[in-house]
């Protein structure tokens, strides 16, 4: 199976060509701006970590290594289209057009970090692994039937396609040609588990032939295959063609949450160790080397534009009041069952002046 699912790769890790019928499309402008949107998630993230760590916000969902398959997929899509992120899928909504102070407010347990945002149609992250495909599938059929052509990407782990969603999402995308594009991100890990104990499948990719639909294998560490390969299964998806399952092959570098410690269940030195050679961001930076386009000064502008956006969306995030603990409830259902009312009214009548 991995023979049909080849991997599609092309920029190699040493950041060589190697698929030359898309070499004009590797443009400066274009791997500049991909380095950019890498290089802003992967600092917004160090941050992310950082502030758990200084008990600034609650558990946060780190996705370092990842940024090729967020960025890449996440910029194919139009203004328009739908987005269906899980938790770890922030970086993907930050690159659509997210704020990263409304992201942060999210990490702290925020209702104002979960509103699907109003300028572009992103949901809050799906932290029920899989919920979100049937939610892709629906959203898409709804653009059919009121006759546009946007469409829906659902992005998703290795372990969700262990979940029964993953089934009723594709199938009935699959049956009512929905424009989605399913987008799997294999990070090899579902927690602690690795991805051969969680199937027996070779390929993620290849799980598309039993819903009848296409099915692409790329090097999600690869921003230009990513973004190449998104933007076809959406181009096709628009014209009425249905669903794609795509597989990303990516590293997750770190935890699988900051409440995770990797080095009880896989060899974590030797992911750190390979790091160097992998790493998504330094591709890009190989590439303008061999290019001899490589210009130090901007990379270091870059960086401290980035920086700067960062600690301004820190301090917007620390300047909003104190949380409503009316919150937690009044958000579940649009109407409160009896069971959220009597817990609301225990907690807030218990706790008195404590808050
Ligand atoms: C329905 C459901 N079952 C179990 C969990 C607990 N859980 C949280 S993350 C996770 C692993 C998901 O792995 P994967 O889909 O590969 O995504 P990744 O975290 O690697 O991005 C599990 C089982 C959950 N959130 N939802
Ligand atoms: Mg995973």
């Amino acid at each position: 199976m991995k023979e049909q699912f080849a991997l599609l790769r092309i920029v190699d890790p040493s950041g060589n060509v190697i698929e030359k019928k898309y070499a004009s499309d590797i443009t400066t402008e274009q791997i500049k701006k991909f380095y950019y949107q890498m290089m802003q998630l992967r600092i917004y993230d160090r941050r992310g970590k950082a502030l758990q760590r200084q008990g600034r916000i609650g558990t946060y969902v780190p996705f370092e290594g990842q940024e090729a398959s967020q960025v890449g997929s996440a910029l194919a899509l139009r203004n328009e289209d739908w987005m269906f992120p899980t938790y770890r899928d922030h970086g993907a909504a930050l690159a659509f057009g997210g704020e990263i102070h409304r992201l942060l407010l999210y990490w702290a347990g925020r209702v104002e970090g979960a509103l699907p945002s109003l300028e572009k149609r992103i949901l809050p992250a799906s932290v029920p692994i899989a919920t979100q495909l049937p939610h892709a599938t629906g959203a898409a059929m709804a653009e059919v039937y009121k006759g546009t052509d946007n469409a829906a990407i659902a992005y998703f782990g290795d372990g969700a396609t262990s979940e029964g969603d993953f089934h009723e999402g594709i199938n009935i995308a699959s049956v009512f040609k929905a424009p989605v594009v399913f987008f799997n991100q294999n990070n090899g890990y579902a927690i602690s588990v690795p991805v051969e104990k969680q199937m027996n499948s070779e390929t993620i990719a290849q799980k598309s032939v039993a819903y009848g639909i296409p099915g692409v294998r790329v090097d999600g560490m690869d921003v230009f295959a990513v973004h190449l390969a998104v933007k076809e299964a959406l181009e096709r998806a628009r014209l009425g063609k249905g669903p794609i399952l795509i597989e990303a092959v990516v590293w997750r570098y770190g935890a699988h949450t900051t409440a995770d410690d990797p080095t009880k269940y896989r060899d974590q030195a030797k992911i750190d160790e390979l790091r160097d050679e992998i790493d998504p961001i330094l591709r890009l930076e190989r590439l303008l080397k061999n290019r001899d386009e490589w210009d130090e000064n901007w990379a270091q502008e870059t960086k401290t534009a980035i920086e700067a956006e960062v600690n301004d969306a820190v301090e917007q995030l620390e300047a909003f009041d104190a949380p409503d603990p009316a919150d937690m409830f009044d958000h579940v259902f649009e109407q409160p069952t009896w069971t959220i009312k009597e817990q609301k009214e225990t907690l807030l009548g218990r706790s008195g002046s404590s808050w």
